[in-house]
């Protein structure tokens, strides 16, 4: 099995094990159906199932972004072989998007090119959110431009990139600008990024990421001699120029278009398990709180009754792993046993010192306890006021740091859904740090860990 394959496959068994889990988590749950919660997530469940059917068409989506009259529709056409979508010189040819299917290698992943309409047919703030939109479902954008690249166009290649996908930056009409070269727009590219201040531009794009295209050549006026020698002018139409654009396409593909699809899925199951556990979090707040309360007063109660040392900060710990698990269960979140001892080393981690404080108290208390316990405890009034005193005390520290437990528990719970053994998250990091140094994939990788 090659490592596309097995990406794929991780990527596969991550989506599958979480549509199940979240599918059904109301059978996990201990708690009445939710209607509202739902009624809430039932868009993000769409989404995993979405993801994943996908994933098993092994569906390739490459959408054209650009302004109008780029030439996005002769490209697709171009591709194609064939006038299939309407082009022309006229402002928006094309008014919504349309996607075409194209098995350029005859081989069992389907691609789908995604024509769109210009990106300047509509205002800033829709441009950006339609460009998010198509973006997400895009696996590879062939971003286009045509002369000299304008200021809306650099801050659309800048919006497209925040979206994480591999880009090919597609430089069309290059018969009406013969001597232009990749250096020469990638130089116009870094003067734009100058006056922006952005970060590098090569995490938008790099030199081998420019292809230069002529997708619909204008005619230009031959001179025609005739045997006779006399000399006619006539028009003749240059084929299109699209090799080099098929070429880096059907690379990218055959390189690690299995791994692409697998991340793809994979971001787009992040995406809908974040969403999941926030919607859950936010709507089951109250129960949470009442939860956490009532654990930390049980923990309190339990440790300064406890006469014993030691019990009482095994007990202790006992008390927080519980309240973690019931927190899950309670947000119908996936957690192992095995990841709720992990969570609460975090969280001990995290609050060391708390903890510790916690810990230690308790020995020390809960021996001075157990002495006073042990020797007169109920014998004299002083010696049980001390008692009582100390057992207090060590109950209140304890039942603190059950709050704090819970309180870390529920924001770890929030965000690190996605980290379980075959997570999205996980598996997400395990192909990442698998691919290899020339792919579009290892590119990527620096963004899609600082999300
Ligand atoms: N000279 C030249 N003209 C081209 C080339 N490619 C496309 N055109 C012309 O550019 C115009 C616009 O092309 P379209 O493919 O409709 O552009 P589009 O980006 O789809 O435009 P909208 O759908 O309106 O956003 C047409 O008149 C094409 O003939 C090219 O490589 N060279
Ligand atoms: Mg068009």
């Amino acid at each position: 099995m090659t490592q596309q394959e097995k990406h794929f496959n991780r990527s596969r068994a991550s989506l599958q094990q979480a549509i199940s889990w979240y599918a059904s988590f109301r059978r996990h749950w201990n708690y009445p159906p939710d209607e509202q919660l739902q009624a809430a997530v039932k868009e993000d469940l769409q989404a995993l199932k979405g993801a994943l059917d996908k994933l098993d068409r092994k569906a390739i989506r490459i959408a054209t972004f650009g302004l109008v009259s780029c030439g996005k529709s002769s490209i697709i056409n171009g591709l194609l072989g064939q006038k299939i979508l309407q082009t022309g010189p006229f402002h928006g040819v094309t008014q919504f998007p349309q996607s075409l299917r194209w098995n350029p290698l005859n081989s069992e992943i389907e691609i789908e090119l995604i024509d769109t309409p210009g990106l300047d047919e509509v205002s800033g703030e829709v441009r950006a959110k339609i460009a998010r939109e198509i973006a997400q479902q895009t696996d590879l954008i062939l971003f286009i431009v045509a002369g000299d690249i304008t200021r809306t166009e650099y801050q659309a290649l800048w919006e497209l990139r925040r979206s994480q996908k591999p880009l090919i930056l597609v430089f069309n009409k290059i018969d009406l600008y013969p001597e232009r070269d990749r250096d020469s727009i990638y130089y116009q590219l870094q003067l734009l990024n100058a006056n922006d201040d952005y970060e590098n531009l090569d995490q938008i794009i790099y030199t081998d990421d420019i292809v230069m295209v002529s997708a619909q050549p204008q005619p230009i006026q031959v001179r025609v001699e005739s045997a006779d020698g006399t000399v006619a002018t006539g028009w003749e139409t240059p084929p299109p120029q699209l090799e080099e654009l098929k070429t880096a396409i059907l690379k990218i593909l055959q390189r690690e278009g299995k791994s692409l699809l697998a991340l793809n899925a994979l971001v787009q199951a992040r995406a809908a398990e974040a969403n999941i556990a926030r919607k859950t979090v936010e709507l089951r707040q109250q129960e949470a709180q009442d939860l956490i309360w009532k654990y930390a007063k049980y923990k309190a109660i339990a440790v300064a009754a406890n006469p014993i040392p030691l019990l009482d900060v095994i007990g202790g710990l006992v008390a927080d792993l519980a309240l973690i698990r019931s927190l899950a269960r309670l947000y119908g979140l996936p957690i192992t046993n095995h990841e709720s001892g992990e969570l609460w080393r975090k969280i001990a981690a995290s609050c060391g010192a708390l903890l510790l404080g916690e810990i230690t108290s308790n020995l020390i208390l809960g021996i001075g306890k157990g002495g006073a316990a042990l020797t007169h405890a109920f014998s004299s009034p002083a010696a049980f006021t001390i008692y009582s005193a100390t057992a207090t005390l060590q109950g209140a520290i304890a039942g603190y740091g059950a709050y704090v437990v819970g309180k870390i528990a529920q924001v770890y719970l929030e965000q690190g859904c996605t980290w379980g053994s075959l997570g999205a998250s996980t598996v997400m990091t395990e192909i990442l740090s698998q691919v290899e140094p020339n792919t579009i994939i290892y590119r990527l990788r620096q963004e899609l860990f600082s999300k």
